[in-house]
């Protein structure tokens, strides 16, 4: 093939991703509450070592673009378009109203803001930190976020605290800071039940996102499972009002299995919001769009999301490659990775209705018969052909996954 020069380039995508087919109208994408972040669709490819590779878009490119590929739902942090000297003021509002207008204009609606609590220098030591001007400022912080959320029209409030432990052991003292933590979260509660009563709306889903490693060297809370137990330990005045945004790849970078910890969260009531994307265990935060690392866990995700009836939000928080243009970011990217979760929702029906995997567990529910329960081999053996269909069922999964249970063969 000749060099193709780059004024050609962006048509060889388009043509290729017409290739690709596969894609589904804005209308159907409209279907599932799916979120886009403005931080991810204005992500520029910068990091620690990284120099950006994309150039800047506007919170209205991305809002336009939201609307003109289906993406039917907005979230950001509170300083994504508001620089933090102008929160709280005058031309806060103004940026506000102008959010507003661009979400009408291309029928997006804001799903979800985030307070940003681990970029600004104010935040080194967190926002739990000992100086109690830092805490006022960031209880202050969190309170002016529940605000925006009201204004936009928002369910939820999301708190990615990744700031909130240390790099020098013994600097701080853990349960005083998670103490100081929860403060911020009660002072947000307080405020969206007073800003909720006087506008007429219920008031916001706050949800809790961990993340095991990054940017702090030890994290207070790197689990979902530790935040359920910060939720469930008594120091939060509200704990009815909060819940988890549970990441895809956060839970495997630790080393878990993402849907055990949804389980989790399921039990306990406290699955409000879902961050979906995809990467690899114990490594960095690589933010990779949902689908393209794990296919396979990602339908055994959504089987159970969809089986317990999960209509939360599922929110692209992944970052297009650097290796991705500023086009590509829009004609790639994220509507590539919206395609794939419909599909991969689809085939999570599939699953729940498959002939095979429902005989299958019937049986093993059913379980072998005439076997004395207090005798040991007895039970054994009543059930040991049986226990054969676990592996049975992962196969009939892989078979939906690559087609073969509508009859795509395979030549040999
Ligand atoms: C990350 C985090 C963030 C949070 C966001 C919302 O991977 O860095 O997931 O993207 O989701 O800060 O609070
Ligand atoms: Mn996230
Ligand atoms: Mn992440």
């Amino acid at each position: 093939m000749n060099p193709i020069p780059v004024e050609q380039q962006q048509s060889l995508i388009e043509r290729l991703m017409k290739a690709c087919g596969g894609e589904y109208s804005p209308e159907r994408r409209r279907k599932y509450f799916l979120s886009g972040p403005q931080w991810a669709g204005a992500y520029e490819g910068h990091a620690l070592f990284h120099a950006p590779t994309r150039s800047p878009v506007t919170f209205e490119q991305v809002i336009e673009k939201w609307g003109e590929l289906g993406i039917g739902h907005w979230t950001t942090h509170d300083t994504d378009v508001i620089g933090a000297k102008d929160l709280g003021t005058e031309r806060q509002e103004q940026i506000v109203n102008r959010i507003g207008q661009a979400l009408k204009k291309h029928g997006v609606q804001c799903s979800m803001v985030t307070t940003e609590t681990f970029h600004h220098p104010v935040f080194a030591a967190s926002p739990a930190a000992e100086a109690p001007q830092v805490r006022e400022y960031a209880a202050w912080r969190l309170r002016n976020t529940v605000a925006i959320g009201h204004e936009l029209g928002a369910q939820f409030a999301v708190y990615w605290p990744g700031s909130l432990g240390y790099y020098v052991q013994g600097a701080i003292e853990e349960t005083q800071t998670l103490k100081w933590y929860a403060e911020g979260l009660n002072a947000a509660c307080d405020a969206d039940i007073e800003i909720a009563r006087k506008k007429g709306r219920p008031t916001l889903k706050h949800c809790l996102e961990a993340k095991p490693f990054e940017p702090q060297a030890e994290i207070l809370l790197p689990t979902s499972d530790a935040m359920l137990a910060f939720i469930f330990s008594g120091l939060l005045e509200h704990p009815e009002m909060v819940g988890l945004n549970p990441e895809y790849l956060h839970e495997l970078m630790w080393g878990a299995a993402p849907r055990a910890a949804l389980a989790r969260a399921l039990l306990a009531g406290k699955l409000f919001h879902f961050d979906i994307n995809d990467g690899y265990r114990l490594k960095h935060d690589v933010d990779i769009g949902v689908g393209l690392v794990n296919p396979l866990d990602w339908l055994n995700v959504l089987v159970l999301l969809r089986s317990h009836g999960y209509n939360g939000p599922f929110n692209l928080d992944y970052k297009p490659p650097r290796t991705t243009s500023n086009y590509g970011v829009f004609a790639v990217s994220f509507p590539t990775a919206v395609d794939r979760f419909i599909t991969l929702w689809d085939m999570a029906g599939e699953v729940l209705s498959d002939p095979v995997i429902q005989a299958a567990t019937e049986a093993l529910k059913a379980g072998g018969a005439n076997a004395d329960a207090r005798d040991v081999d007895a039970v054994t053996n009543a059930n040991k052909e049986l226990l054969t269909l676990h592996e049975l069922i992962a196969h009939r999964l892989f078979q939906i996954l690559i087609g073969q249970h509508r009859g795509r063969t395979f030549a040999v």
